[in-house]
């Protein structure tokens, strides 16, 4: 089953993304998209970051996301929180539409850029993989805050430590050991590169982010599993950043660096 095309040829709606600036985080699922779509897109909070620390942009996402908010004047209800995505004109009465939650804006997405099948079936099991690779993403983020989210790292180290052990020890062989078996149900479509068909999907992207993520925080984990999952690690991984248009953003000083986002390097919570 082939990917449908992008249509942006037919609509060229001026994609606005509202997130976090200067770190990937859950963004970057959807930079991603665009990226490999080679479909332009605003990242309203990184645009200025040389400049202005990406505050200026950064104060947009904030209004976007008010805690007071009970919708906005084109009657788009209330966002909890980044990422969201804007788009003028993407409304049936023609009004600016805007959604939040990374996995409903990849929804969103997957058509309009290309990077879904045309058949239901695998549309929702894009979707399946998607969520499946999101709750790693969220299992990973609760190694270093596992009791609380607005509190500080330094105050929940003994318990990020248990946390991060068994995340370490009995999760990322789980959830590598299920994506490792559907790259290989699906090799002789995706010769590995693929999850789902024979092309680039948003579950390839969001996984490889996920388990470049990973390389980040657990390198010494990461390093140590390598002969495990053959087709994740020789296959899959190394193919999508060859991807046209992932291959080039890598490069580009658009990607941004890991830091003190969802995937966080310390050290004592790595394989000793
Ligand atoms: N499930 C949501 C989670 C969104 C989320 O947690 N965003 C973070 C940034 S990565 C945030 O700013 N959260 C604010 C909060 O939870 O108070 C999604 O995938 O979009």
């Amino acid at each position: 089953m082939s990917a449908s095309e992008p249509k942006k040829q037919r609509t060229n709606p001026q994609y606005e993304l509202l997130y976090h600036p200067g770190i990937p985080g859950r963004g970057e699922h959807i930079r991603l998209a665009f990226e490999a779509a080679g479909v332009s897109y605003k990242d309203t909070a990184n645009e200025n970051l040389p400049n202005d620390k990406g505050l200026n942009g950064y104060r947009e996402v904030l209004a976007v996301c008010d805690a007071k908010s009970t919708g906005d004047k084109d009657g788009n209800p209330p966002v909890f929180a980044p990422p969201a995505l804007r788009i003028p004109g993407a409304k049936k009465d023609g009004g600016t539409l805007l959604i939040h939650q990374t996995p409903n804006i990849l929804l969103y997405l997957g058509p309009e850029l290309g990077l879904v099948p045309e058949d239901e079936a695998e549309r929702l099991y894009v979707n399946q993989l998607t969520l499946t690779a999101l709750d790693v993403s969220n299992e990973a983020h609760d190694t270093h805050h596992p009791v609380a989210v607005m509190q500080y790292y330094e105050d929940q180290k003994d318990e990020a430590l248990k946390k991060a052990t068994d995340f370490r020890e009995t999760r990322i062989p789980k959830f590598f050991s299920y994506f490792e078996r559907v790259l290989k149900g699906n090799e002789s479509a995706g010769q590995g590169r693929y999850l789902v068909s024979d092309k680039l999907t948003y579950a390839d992207l969001v996984w490889w982010q996920v388990v470049d993520g990973l390389k980040f925080a657990f390198p010494k984990e990461m390093e140590a599993r390598s002969k495990e999952f053959p087709l994740i690690y020789t296959k899959f991984y190394p193919g999508i950043k060859e991807e046209k248009g992932i291959k080039q953003y890598l490069a580009s000083d658009r990607r941004p660096k890991y830091g003190m986002g969802i995937f966080r390097h310390y050290p004592e919570l790595d394989r000793q």
